[in-house]
């Protein structure tokens, strides 16, 4: 039973994100159902934010209406950096939390790593593997764009690689699964030190 305290509150994020490139809506729940609506134009892309969204156990209501027309970077990237604004919105002071995580998820044949740390400071680091421009409709270099929106968004630290593997779509997709995991556990309450900010520092 909650007290509703700080503590307890279901932690949810919105970003309205209006520019000549993009308009987006973005609402996201941290502690949620892995429930997911997406639409950004990019097939491709909602398939890897809608597998993000379930295996972080969030949810995620996502509209971008992007530029397509000229290409598809200011879509990923505002799309990233909106998602992380969430994140940062929704964590609040970040007191109780665990603050960073990691996962190792394989996928068939592949290996991906993630790491984040929810540090307030904004750093990534990306070795996909993928050696092809495009899967299906998504412009494959543009991953790391994501990546760079949503650290700079959630103001994190975001690491992510592949180890082995050969199918390229499964490279990208177990990155957002072992990202999503990672944050899952990085998000995650932490029972013992719940009054406590993680850090040494005062301030996340
Ligand atoms: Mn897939």
């Amino acid at each position: 039973m909650s007290d509703g305290s700080m503590n307890d509150r279901v932690r949810v994020g919105t970003v309205k994100r209006d520019t000549t490139e993009t308009q987006i809506a973005l609402r996201l729940t941290v502690d949620g159902q892995g429930t997911y609506q997406v639409a950004t134009g990019l097939r491709f892309f909602d398939h890897m934010l809608e597998l993000f969204t379930r295996h972080g156990g969030f949810d995620l209501e996502l509209t971008c209406k992007g530029d397509l027309d000229v290409d598809q970077h200011h879509t990923v990237e505002d799309v990233g950096i909106a998602l992380g604004e969430a994140f940062l919105e929704a964590l609040g002071d970040k007191k109780g939390i665990m603050r960073a995580g990691y996962f190792v998820m394989p996928m068939d044949e592949t290996l991906a790593v993630a790491a984040v740390d929810l540090s307030g400071r904004t750093a990534y680091a990306v070795e996909s593997g993928v050696d092809v421009q495009f899967v299906g409709d998504f412009q494959t270099e543009l991953l790391t764009d994501f990546l760079e929106g949503f650290a700079r968004g959630a103001k994190c630290n975001v690491h992510v690689k592949t180890m082995y593997g050969r199918s390229n779509h499964h490279k990208i997709e177990a990155i957002f699964k072992a990202l999503a995991r990672a944050l899952r556990g990085a998000c995650s309450r932490d029972e013992r030190m719940k009054e406590l900010l993680p850090s040494t520092k005062g301030l996340l």
